[in-house]
C-alpha cells in the first residue's frame, strides 16, 4: 500500500487547480507515514521561489495555508511537499496549480447578439396548482441561440493561453473550430443579479499565427429560459450577453490581452431554440462551418456593446458540468407513438441518438420520463408549465449522430418518434453533472441494501448539477432544506466541500439584510416579486429548517474535513439568520396565544420562541397525507408541526452557532451564544414538553427532531425515546418522518436504547420505508414514498430527490461503524453493527488523510473485522466487550463473542 512519495497532492481541496483564489490557498498531501515534519517549496513559472516553509515540525498534512510573498493573479505555480518520519528517508510529492485571475481589472465588454426578445412567461404558483400553461408550439415561443464569431490576429503563437469568459445565458465555445474545454452548460447558475462566475480555460494549444476566431454558441439557460417551480422564464434578465479576455503571454515575455467588443458579428445559427426545461431543437439544415476562421460573416449582424462591468464577476470555484458518463440502452420497445428506449437507471442528462437517412426536413423527437405507468405505458411523471423536456432534431437528409448541446433532462425512458426502427445501440444516455470525485464505497452481502445505497448516490449525482438541487426535473432549485439534511450523507460519497461551498457562497449573496437566508438559492428577481404577492406557501422567504442550513451545512463540513475557513467564510451569515430569529421570536405570538391573557412568565418564555409565520414544518410527514389531493395533503404537516420545528432548529443554530465560535476562538460569542441556546431550549420545554417527555404533537418526526435536537432534559430523553418507540411500532414499523425529521429518526431510536427498532425499520419493506421504493424498482430516491402506489399507481411526482436518502450517513455510520471522533477525522471511532442482520459490510469513507476501510464478515471463521487506517487518523474498534486500538495500516481483528443478529 505504502508508495515512497506523497501522494495525493492537493490545492484547496483540490488536484491541479487552475484556478485557485490567489490570497493564501492551503495545500494538503497524503504521505503513507507517521510525518513528523514537512517543507513546503512553491516555485513560481520562472522557477524563482516563492515561499520555502523550512522543515516545519508537524504531523499535519492538510490545509497548510501559503505563506510566502504574495502570488499573482492568473499565474501557474509548481509546488513540492517533502515529509519525514523521524529520521527515515523522506517522500517527496510534486504538484502544481494556477491562480485564479483578478477580476477588478476586466475591461472587456459585455456584448448582446442583435436577437428577437424572449417570450417572457410568467406564472405564478396558482397557475402551476391549476394547470396552466401555455397553449403554443414552442417554436413559436422560444428563440433561436446566437451564434457569436471575433476575429483577431496574432503574430505569432503564445506560449501561455489563458481564456477567461463568462455569460447571462449558457454558452459553448470553439477556437480555431476546437472546442474550448469539456465543460457543459457553463458558466453554471449562480444568483446572476449578485455574481456571475468567470471560467478559465487553457487555450494555447488552439492558437495559430495568422487570424483565429473565437466562435460562441449562446442560449437561455437559467438565465432566461424557464426554471423553478412554475416554470416562468426571464427570471435574471430577457437578453443573454456575453463577455471574454483572452490572456497572452510570449516567449520574448510580452503580453496581451484581446477581449470581447463591438467587433463580434452574430446570427441564428441551426438550434431554433434551446431551454433547460422544454427542450432543445436543432435544425441540422441550417448547420454552418461558422467556427473556422475562413467562414464569412460579413453577412452577420454587429453586437450590442454594453461596454465592461466588473460588478458581480467572481472567479468560478468548485467543479464544472461535464458529461460523466454514458449509460448504454437497455431495451427498445415500438408502440404506436414511437420507440420507448429503457436505460435502466433514472438520471440527470440527455440522449445521444444515431440517426439514419430520411427525408431532410423529418423531424425525430424524444421525449424523456423517469416512469411508465403500470402496464409500462409512457406516462410523464413530471406535469406542470413548460416541463416538457422533448428534444427534436430536424434532418438534413444526411445520417447523424446528436446529441442536445444546451439542455438536460431527468429521465429514464426516451420515447423517440420518426424513426422506423430504433434499436440499443442507436442510443446513450449521457450523464450530465458537477465533476465532484466520487469516493465512497458501501456494499453489503444484500443486494438491496447495495440498491437503496446506488440509489442515493445517483439521486445526489443527478441533482449536483452546477447548484444542488432539490430535484432535476422539475424545479431544479438550489432549496436549502434538502442540503441541510442530506450534507452528512453527501460528505461519504464525493468531496463536496468546493461544490457545496460554491452553493454557499450564492446562498450568502441572496440573504436579505434583516439576516432572512432564502428557501433556495440562486434566487431570481422574479423569485422576489413572486414571495412579495404570493400567498402561503408562496409568499416564505426563510423557512424553518431550511434557512438554518446556512449553520448546519458548513458545520458539517467542518466536520467532516477540518477545513475552518468553511466557518468563517459563513459566520456572519450565521450570525444575522440567528439574530433574525431572536428578534422575531420577541416580536410574534403563535396565533393560538394571541387572544390569550398570558403571564408574565409566559410572555417572557414565549419572546424567547421563534414559532411563528408560514414554514414548511416537517415537510411530506407520511400520515398527514394519506388520502388526499397533493396539493391539499401538503400543507397538513406545515400546519400541524411548525410551531415545535421552529424553535427546535432555532435552538439548534444557536448550539452549531456557538459551537463554531469556540472553534474560531471567539470565547465570547460562544458563551452568549451557547446561554442564549440554553434559554431558548428551557422555555421550550417549559411551553411544549410533558413531565412525561410527550410533545403536543405525537408524530414520529417531532420526537426524532427533539431527541436529536437535544431538545429535552436529560430525565426526559427515556420517556421520549419509549414515546418515539411506541409510536413506531404503533405504526408497523413504517416510517412516518418528514424531510426534517428524517436524519435522526435511526439515531434517536438507537441512542434511546431501542437498537432493534432502528434495524426493523431499516429493513421495513412496507410503504413508507426504504426498501419498498427498492422493490417497487426505484433507482434513485423518490420525493414521496408512493412515488409507485402498493397497488401500482404511479403519482405525478419527482422520482429523483435525495432529502429521504439521508439515511445513507447511518449506513456508513452505523453499519459499517465509520464516524468521526473530532472535526477532519483526526481521530475516528469504528463502531460496525454486526447485529444488524447483514453477514457482510464493505464501506470506505475518505478523510483528508486518506480512505478508512471496513470489511466485516460475520459468516468467517471465527467472524472478523478488517479495518484500513491511513497514516493521520487516530481510531479506536468499539464492540460490545472492548475497545481496541487500530494502528495505520491493515488491522484485522476475530470476533469470537458474537452478538445475535436481527432476525430478518
Ligand atoms: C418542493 C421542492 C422541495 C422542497 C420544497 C419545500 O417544491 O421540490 O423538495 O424543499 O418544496
Amino acid at each position: 500500500m505504502a508508495e515512497h512519495r506523497c501522494r495525493q497532492l492537493r490545492v484547496e481541496h483540490a488536484i491541479r487547480p487552475r484556478a485557485v483564489d490567489a490570497d493564501a490557498p492551503r495545500f494538503s498531501w497524503i504521505a503513507d507515514h507517521g510525518q513528523t515534519a514537512y517543507r513546503i517549496e512553491v516555485s513560481d513559472s520562472a522557477g524563482e521561489t516563492v515561499w520555502d516553509s523550512g522543515r516545519v515540525q508537524s504531523a499535519e498534512t492538510s490545509l497548510i495555508a501559503y505563506a510566502g510573498t504574495p502570488l499573482t493573479a492568473l499565474e501557474d505555480y509548481r509546488w513540492q511537499v517533502t515529509s519525514w518520519s523521524g529520521e527515515r528517508d523522506a517522500l517527496v510529492g510534486r504538484s502544481e496549480f494556477g491562480t485564479a485571475p483578478d477580476l477588478t481589472r476586466w475591461g472587456a465588454s459585455w456584448i448582446q447578439p442583435v436577437q428577437e426578445h424572449a417570450l417572457v412567461e410568467r406564472w405564478t404558483l396558482q397557475d402551476w396548482i391549476r394547470g396552466a400553461g401555455p397553449d403554443s408550439d414552442p417554436e413559436d415561443r422560444l428563440r433561436p441561440v446566437q451564434l457569436i464569431r471575433q476575429a483577431f490576429t496574432l503574430a505569432e503563437t503564445p506560449v501561455r493561453a489563458r481564456l477567461l469568459m463568462t455569460a447571462e445565458g449558457v454558452y459553448s465555445a470553439w477556437l480555431g473550430g476546437a472546442a474550448v474545454g469539456d465543460e457543459v452548460l457553463a458558466p453554471g447558475y449562480d444568483s446572476y443579479g449578485r455574481r456571475i462566475s468567470v471560467q478559465t480555460y487553457d487555450v494555447g494549444a488552439d492558437l495559430v499565427p495568422g487570424e483565429n476566431v473565437l466562435a460562441v454558441a449562446l442560449a437561455d439557460g437559467w438565465w432566461a429560459g424557464r426554471i423553478g417551480l412554475t416554470g416562468s422564464s426571464a427570471q435574471f434578465g430577457d437578453r443573454t450577453a456575453l463577455t471574454w479576455e483572452l490572456h497572452l503571454a510570449f516567449e520574448d515575455g510580452r503580453r496581451d490581452v484581446i477581449r470581447s467588443s463591438a467587433r463580434s458579428r452574430s446570427a441564428p445559427g441551426p438550434w431554433s431554440y434551446a431551454d433547460l426545461f422544454v427542450g432543445e431543437k436543432y435544425d441540422a439544415r441550417r448547420a454552418l462551418d461558422w467556427t473556422s476562421s475562413s467562414f464569412d460573416d460579413s453577412g452577420w449582424a454587429p453586437v450590442v456593446d454594453r461596454g465592461a462591468d466588473v460588478a458581480r464577476l467572481v472567479p468560478f470555484r468548485g467543479e464544472p458540468i461535464r458529461r460523466v458518463a454514458e449509460l448504454p440502452a437497455v431495451s427498445t420497445t415500438p408502440t404506436p407513438e414511437g420507440w420507448i428506449v429503457d436505460f435502466g437507471q433514472v438520471i440527470a442528462g440527455r440522449v445521444r441518438l444515431s440517426i439514419p437517412v430520411v427525408d431532410a426536413g423529418s423531424e425525430v423527437r424524444i421525449e424523456h420520463t423517469e416512469t411508465l405507468d403500470a402496464d409500462e405505458n409512457w406516462f410523464a411523471n413530471i406535469v406542470g408549465i413548460n416541463k416538457e423536456q422533448t428534444d427534436v432534431y430536424v434532418s438534413d437528409g444526411a445520417a447523424a449522430v446528436w446529441e442536445p448541446e444546451f439542455t438536460f433532462h431527468g429521465f429514464r425512458y426516451a420515447r423517440i418518434r420518426g424513426l422506423d426502427r430504433v434499436q440499443t445501440d442507436d442510443a446513450v444516455a449521457v450523464v450530465i453533472a458537477s465533476d465532484l470525485e466520487y469516493t465512497g464505497r458501501f456494499t453489503t452481502s444484500d443486494a438491496r441494501l447495495n440498491r437503496l445505497h446506488e440509489n442515493v448516490v445517483w439521486s445526489q449525482r443527478g441533482n449536483f448539477l452546477s447548484v444542488p438541487t432539490d430535484c432535476p426535473q422539475r424545479e431544479r432549485a438550489g432549496w436549502t432544506g434538502e442540503m441541510q439534511v442530506f450534507a452528512p450523507a453527501a460528505t461519504n460519497n464525493a468531496r463536496v466541500l468546493p461544490f457545496i461551498s460554491r452553493w454557499l457562497d450564492n446562498l450568502r449573496a441572496d440573504q436579505l439584510p434583516d439576516g432572512r437566508v432564502p428557501i433556495f438559492s440562486p434566487r431570481s428577481p422574479f423569485d422576489e416579486e413572486a414571495a412579495e404577492t404570493g400567498q402561503g406557501f408562496g409568499s416564505i422567504v426563510a423557512a424553518a429548517g431550511w434557512s438554518d442550513a446556512i449553520v448546519a451545512v458548513p458545520w458539517t463540513l467542518y466536520e467532516r474535513t477540518g477545513d475552518v475557513r468553511i466557518l468563517e467564510e459563513n459566520l456572519p451569515a450565521m450570525l444575522a439568520w440567528i439574530d433574525y430569529q431572536t428578534r422575531t421570536a420577541a416580536e410574534e405570538l403563535p396565533p393560538s396565544l394571541q387572544a390569550v391573557e398570558l403571564a408574565s412568565e409566559r410572555r417572557r418564555r414565549q419572546a424567547l420562541l421563534y414559532n411563528t409565520g408560514e414554514h414548511f414544518g416537517d415537510w411530506l410527514t407520511p400520515s398527514t397525507m394519506a388520502g388526499r389531493p397533493t396539493h391539499e395533503a401538503i400543507g397538513i404537516a406545515p400546519a400541524l408541526t411548525s410551531e415545535l420545528v421552529a424553535p427546535m432548529f432555532q435552538a439548534h443554530s444557536l448550539t452549531l452557532a456557538a459551537r463554531i465560535a469556540g472553534v474560531l476562538r471567539e470565547p465570547v460569542m460562544q458563551a452568549e451564544l451557547g446561554d442564549r441556546a440554553a434559554r431558548v431550549r428551557a422555555a421550550f420545554v417549559a411551553e411544549y414538553v410533558g413531565d412525561d417527555g410527550s410533545l403536543p404533537v405525537e408524530l414520529q418526526g417531532m420526537y426524532a427532531l427533539a431527541l436529536g435536537l437535544d431538545m429535552l432534559p436529560p430525565g426526559r430523553r427515556r420517556a421520549a425515546g419509549d414515546r418515539l418507540a411506541h409510536l413506531v411500532r404503533a405504526n408497523g414499523g413504517r416510517l412516518d418522518t418528514g424531510f426534517l425529521s428524517m436524519p435522526y429518526l435511526l439515531d434517536a431510536l438507537w441512542d434511546s436504547g431501542h437498537r432493534d427498532l432502528a434495524r426493523v425499520v431499516l429493513w421495513q419493506a412496507e410503504a413508507p420505508s426504504w426498501l419498498y421504493e427498492v422493490d417497487n424498482g426505484a433507482t434513485t430516491i423518490w420525493e414521496t414514498w408512493d412515488g409507485v402506489a402498493p397497488d401500482g399507481t404511479i403519482r405525478e411526482m419527482s422520482f429523483n430527490h435525495y432529502a429521504f436518502g439521508c439515511v445513507d450517513d447511518w449506513l456508513f455510520r452505523r453499519l459499517a461503524g465509520i464516524a468521526p471522533t473530532s472535526p477532519g477525522w483526526r481521530t475516528a471511532r469504528i463502531e460496525p453493527d454486526l447485529a444488524c442482520g447483514l453477514d457482510v459490510v464493505d464501506a470506505a469513507v475518505d478523510t483528508p488523510y486518506g480512505p478508512i476501510a471496513v470489511r466485516w464478515e460475520r459468516r468467517a471463521e471465527p467472524a472478523s473485522i478488517h479495518v484500513d487506517i491511513p497514516f493521520g487518523v487516530d481510531a479506536q474498534l468499539v464492540l460490545a466487550d472492548r475497545s481496541v486500538p487500530l494502528a495505520p495500516g491493515r488491522n484485522a481483528i476475530p470476533v469470537v463473542d458474537l452478538a445475535p443478529a436481527i432476525a430478518l
